[in-house]
């Protein structure tokens, strides 16, 4: 499903919010017009021998090589970054220290993952002092506050299913399981957790403390595909979050925000189905600095 490269391009956009960057590879299709956003399809023919480190001038940039299984990040106007050589299933960008400056979360296949912490401009592995170093398959991460007490918490899925990890002054909990069934994909909707497996969505409620209800169905988030990836971003400026899901077994599902928890499936009316049953990765991206609103990128 989602390769290591869409995972990379998903990530790398959302955070820091200025500009996607577009694997030269991809074909990419003439964005459609639609009501308020514009969709973006790219048909993947990504040679994984390539090696890729200046596509985005002034961003973070990428590369990676499958075959000896590196991993690069460069500040490119900087000249600085961090290599890691493991075979990776996602990395996430948040700012875990506080410091303004963004860190990078790398999750590895078949070792324990990696906290890497921007400090003046060097970035250094802090994975043990954060209780990072997670062992498992982990597919994605996402971080976002959710108790409200201004720290990132940690959200992981993979194939053990999904996991809360509450972080205390610094140190992350270890953990507590939502559901022990495998999922691709995992995003907090506020305090409430949304997650995508390869037998449709769950939509865990938080009820109180450690306690969830799922609730998938009657809240509107309900998909039966396998889903892949996870996009939100308010479309509409109504102050509230909207979800696109990327699917990779039936279409992608548009899920407008219709406030306390409900959902209004929208996909059909934006034009935003995308190709049916194989789509890995959804990202929300402003390709030109002139660009009102940012246009949703979907790899194929
Ligand atoms: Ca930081
Ligand atoms: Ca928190
Ligand atoms: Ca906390
Ligand atoms: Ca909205």
């Amino acid at each position: 499903m989602a390769n290591i490269f869409e995972n990379i391009i998903k990530i790398l956009a959302v955070p820091f919010g200025i500009s996607g960057c577009a694997h030269p590879d991809n074909e990419i299709s003439v964005p459609n017009e639609t009501d308020t956003i514009d969709v973006i399809y790219t048909h993947d023919t990504y040679d994984e021998e390539a090696c890729i480190p200046e596509t985005c001038d002034g961003l973070i940039d990428y590369s990676r090589k499958q075959g000896d299984k590196s991993l690069c990040i460069y500040f490119s106007e900087a000249d600085i970054g961090f290599t890691s050589e493991n075979v990776h299933a996602g990395i996430q960008v948040a700012d875990l220290d506080g410091d303004g400056y963004d860190d990078v979360y790398v999750l590895n296949e078949n070792s324990a993952n990696q906290l890497f912490i921007n400090l003046n401009g060097k970035f250094v592995d802090k994975s043990k002092e954060f209780h990072l170093d997670i062992e498992g398959y982990n597919r994605s991460a996402f971080f976002g506050d959710h108790e409200q007490d201004g720290d990132l918490d940690l959200l992981l899925v993979g194939d053990l299913g999904t996991r809360l990890y509450r972080n205390n002054s610094g140190q992350f909990d270890k953990g507590v399981q939502i559901d022990s069934n495998p999922a691709m994909a995992g995003i907090m909707l506020y305090a409430d957790i949304l997650t995508a497996t390869d037998n449709g969505t769950r939509f865990y409620r938080n009820v109180s403390a450690n306690t969830f209800e799922e609730d998938a169905l009657n809240s509107g988030l309900y998909d039966s595909g396998a889903g892949s990836a996870f996009a939100v971003n308010d479309y509409n400026n109504d102050g509230l979050d909207d979800i696109y899901l990327a699917n990779f077994t039936g279409k992608n599902r548009f899920f407008k925000n219709t406030g306390n928890g409900y959902y209004e499936s929208v996909e059909d009316k934006l034009g935003a189905e995308g190709e049916f049953g194989s789509s890995t990765s959804a990202t929300w991206v402003t390709l030109q600095p002139e660009d009102i609103s940012p246009a949703l990128y979907i790899s194929n």
